[in-house]
């Protein structure tokens, strides 16, 4: 009976373990209920971001942020520390901006954009501080909008590409690009007006943009849904390529990247809903 009694103890025990490291740490795998219908309810986002590209487990405790159909974003909103949340309502054109983790109601609110464009975050005027901008796919026209309202535009690539933001040339000031999709291929448009092309990753990824090697330089990276796999291009915008990959949620997750701890390198995420 004894023996019985201290194997149930054990037992016990491990599984309270257990249980307290999902809290603290939620493992983005754990998730394996069937997803819910997607088309009429409206669903909400839960958030499960990680400062490492070498752990599958988020490394900041989930939390709930928006919803279907907004779009997930990222961007330091308050020039402090690195980037947090923001979702676009496509609906409302509004950006709803938090400048924290932990889910509740954003700070800010930006009422931006036409119906039918897909929504920007760039630091237009390399101040430090995030903007928010509107890609109209119809022209392929980047509208950047600044703090006081003013906008300025550029029109690059030909229309109903994806829009890209990111600062290529690390100057602080974010610079636009596209992804053909079907061609597997980044265009990125450097401020002296010229192009650089790079083929990566495979037609209908998802491509992602981020500081990978920390040089102030922001390059391309790709998610892959069909396995939920993230490709760093840790080789930055030259030609030899070098790339990391990691397994980090499940098939169905919206990805997103950014910088949530502020060391000057951009990490992985996933929005599920
Ligand atoms: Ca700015
Ligand atoms: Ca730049
Ligand atoms: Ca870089
Ligand atoms: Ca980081």
């Amino acid at each position: 009976m004894r023996t019985q009694l201290f194997s149930q103890m054990i037992t016990a025990g491990v599984a309270g373990a257990v249980a307290a490291a999902v809290i603290a740490a939620p493992n983005v795998f754990s998730h394996v209920a069937a997803k819910p219908e997607k088309a009429a309810a409206i669903c909400t986002f839960t958030w499960y971001l990680s400062n490492s590209r070498t752990s599958g487990t988020a490394t900041i405790p989930a939390f709930a942020y928006g919803n279907t159909p907004m779009v997930p974003l990222a961007g330091n909103w308050d020039g402090a520390g690195g980037d947090s949340p923001a979702a676009y309502s496509p609906d409302e054109r509004k950006f709803f901006l938090t400048n924290s983790f932990t889910g509740g109601v954003g700070q800010v609110t930006i009422a931006f954009g036409n119906v039918g464009d897909r929504p920007l975050v760039g630091d237009w005027n390399g101040d430090g501080t995030d903007e928010v901008g509107a890609y109209t796919p119809s022209t392929g026209t980047f509208t950047k909008r600044a703090a006081d309202r003013s906008t300025t535009s550029v029109t690059f690539g030909t229309p109903y590409q994806l829009p890209l933001t990111g600062d290529w040339n690390g100057d602080g000031v974010t610079d636009v690009g596209v992804y053909r999709a079907s061609a597997a291929t980044f265009d990125l448009r450097l401020p002296d007006g010229t192009t650089r092309s790079i083929h990566y990753g495979d037609p209908y990824w998802k491509p992602l943009i981020g500081d990978w090697n920390g040089d102030g330089r922001d390059e391309p990276g790709l998610f892959n849904p069909a396995n939920a796999t993230f490709y760093f291009r840790v080789s930055g915008i030259d030609p030899t390529e070098t790339t990391e990959s990691i397994r980090y949620g499940d098939t169905g997750d919206l990805p997103v990247v950014g910088d949530w701890d502020g060391n000057k390198t951009s990490s992985q995420g996933i929005v599920r809903y």
